[in-house]
C-alpha cells in the first residue's frame, strides 16, 4: 500500500509519475529560500485510490507537495498519477503580497488524448504597470524563444484570459516520442527558464508600502476566487474523490484565499 508523507515537504514518491524530474528540479531550486512545510491536513497530503474492475484496476494517486517562507506565501504542487487516464502536476506560487510580483503558474498535464501545457507568470493586479512592466520586459524574451517552437494552443475559457500574462507559453503536444522530444527539449527547458526569472524577481524584491500590499493582496484573492471557481480539474477530482473531499482540497489546499 502506498505509504503517505510525514510532511507537505517530503518530495513526492508516486512511482512512475510522469511530472516527477519537474517538481524535482522546482525543489531544488527553491532550497536557498529555505521553505517551511505549509499545513496540510493528512487526507490531502498523499491519497491513493483503485477505480475500475479487479480485473483491470486503476491506480491513483495523488500528492500535495508545499512550503512557505518569508518571501513565499505558498508553494504548491498538485501531482496526480492515473493509470491510463492520466498524469497532472499543477504548480503555483503565491508571493507573499508585501512583494509586488506576479504569481507563477504551471499547468502539465497528460491525458490519452495528449499533454496540455500552460506556463505563465501571471498577476495579481491586471493591467498595472508597476506591477507588470519589469516582469514583462523579461519574460517576453523567454516566450518569444520557446513559443516559436511550439505548436498553439488553441482557444482557452474568455474569462480566464485577463490573468495570463504576454508571455502565457500555451500548447497541446501529442502523446509517443514527437511530444516527448519537445517536452524534453522545450517545455523543460522553458520551465527551468521562466522559475529561475521568478526566482530571481523574488531574491531581489523590496518590500511595499502597506496600501499597496493590500491592493496585491486584494488581487491574489481574486485571482485564487478565480482559479477555485473554474478548476479545469474539477470533474476528474470530483470523479475520483467525491463531491465534498474535491471542494474542500479545491478551497482549502489549492486555491486558498482566505
Ligand atoms: N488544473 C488546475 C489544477 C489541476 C488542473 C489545480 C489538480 O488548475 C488540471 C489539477 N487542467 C487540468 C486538467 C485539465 C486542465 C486544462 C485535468 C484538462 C481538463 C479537460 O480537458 O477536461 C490552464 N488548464 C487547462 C486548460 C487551461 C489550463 C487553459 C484548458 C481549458 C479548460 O479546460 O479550462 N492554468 C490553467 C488555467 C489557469 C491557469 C485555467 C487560469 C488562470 O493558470
Amino acid at each position: 500500500m502506498y505509504k503517505s508523507r510525514k510532511s507537505s515537504l517530503e518530495p513526492v514518491v508516486i512511482s512512475n509519475w510522469r511530472w516527477k524530474p519537474f517538481l524535482n528540479t522546482a525543489i531544488n531550486k527553491l532550497l536557498p529560500f529555505s521553505l517551511s512545510k505549509y499545513p496540510i491536513s493528512d487526507q490531502y497530503l498523499d491519497k491513493q485510490i483503485v477505480l475500475g474492475s479487479n480485473k483491470n484496476p486503476s491506480i491513483v494517486t495523488l500528492s500535495t507537495w508545499a512550503g512557505q517562507s518569508n518571501q513565499i506565501k505558498i508553494a504548491r504542487a498538485a501531482c496526480i498519477e492515473a493509470n491510463n487516464i492520466g498524469s497532472i502536476f499543477n504548480f503555483v506560487i503565491t508571493p507573499n503580497p508585501i512583494l509586488d510580483l506576479p504569481f507563477l503558474g504551471a499547468d502539465f498535464v497528460t491525458l490519452p488524448t495528449g499533454h496540455l501545457i500552460a506556463l505563465d507568470l501571471q498577476p495579481a493586479i491586471k493591467m498595472d504597470i508597476q506591477h507588470t512592466e519589469k516582469v514583462w520586459e523579461r519574460l517576453i524574451p523567454l516566450y518569444e524563444k520557446w513559443s516559436k517552437l511550439l505548436p498553439q494552443g488553441g482557444p482557452i475559457p474568455i474569462d480566464a484570459k485577463p490573468y495570463f500574462s504576454p508571455g502565457f507559453l500555451w500548447t497541446r503536444l501529442p502523446l509517443g516520442p514527437d511530444g516527448e522530444e519537445i517536452i524534453s527539449e522545450v517545455i523543460q527547458p522553458a520551465f527551468i527558464e521562466y522559475l529561475n526569472l521568478f526566482l530571481d524577481l523574488l531574491s531581489n524584491a523590496s518590500e511595499v508600502s502597506i496600501e499597496r500590499s493590500l491592493a496585491i493582496s486584494n488581487g491574489q484573492k481574486d485571482y485564487l476566487k478565480y482559479r477555485a471557481a473554474k478548476d479545469p480539474a474539477r470533474a476528474m477530482l470530483n470523479r475520483f474523490y467525491g463531491k465534498e473531499w474535491t471542494e474542500n482540497y479545491i478551497h482549502k489546499v489549492l486555491f486558498d484565499s482566505d
